[in-house]
């Protein structure tokens, strides 16, 4: 299901808030994932050895990785629903390479969501975080479909 003209506005408004310092954004998504689901950790040969939270926040490898993964989305946002084109290598690579499960890009946007909650409460209402729900919601669905053209079950 599509988003609104006002939805979208939500979500590129906060998108705004989050994009001047994506390195803390990224780096607190990307341990926040680590710690409630490790399996996810396990798929990165370059991460496997951080033991700690302290291992994670000394990481400038993982800071750089979470700002590489929230400035892909970023650029998927902004495209309000029209990401094909942002979206195909990033199938192709996940499905193929990487093999990531839907369910591991479930997980990082309820923690992207509950992300920015904490950092930017006064700016993200409950009207926001449902039209960023929906975003979120829409770039699973389309990765999942293009999983499936790729024969990855997801
Ligand atoms: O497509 C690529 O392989 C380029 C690197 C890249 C990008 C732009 C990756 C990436 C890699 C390769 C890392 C490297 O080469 O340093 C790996 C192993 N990812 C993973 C693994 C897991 C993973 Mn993701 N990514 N990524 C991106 C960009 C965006 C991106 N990735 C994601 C999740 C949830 C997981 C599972 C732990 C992920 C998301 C949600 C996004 C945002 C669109």
């Amino acid at each position: 299901m599509g988003l609104s003209d006002q939805e979208w506005q939500k979500v590129v408004d906060i998108w705004g808030k989050v994009e001047p310092d994506l390195p803390a954004h990224g780096q607190e998504v990307i341990i926040r994932m680590f710690q409630k689901h490790p399996e996810t950790q396990e798929r990165f040969d370059k991460f496997k050895n951080l033991k700690t939270v302290d291992d994670m926040k000394s990481s400038e490898e993982l800071k750089k990785h979470g700002t590489t993964v929230l400035t892909a989305l970023g650029k998927i946002l902004k495209q309000k629903g029209n990401h094909e084109a942002e979206l195909a290598p990033l199938a192709q690579t996940h499905a193929n390479t990487h093999k990531i499960p839907v369910k591991y890009l479930e997980f990082i946007c309820e923690i992207i969501v509950g992300v920015i909650a904490e950092k930017h409460s006064a700016d993200f209402g409950a009207d926001s975080q449902a039209a960023m729900r929906k975003a979120l919601e829409l770039f699973r669905n389309d990765m999942a479909s293009k999983y499936k053209e790729h024969g990855f079950q997801g």
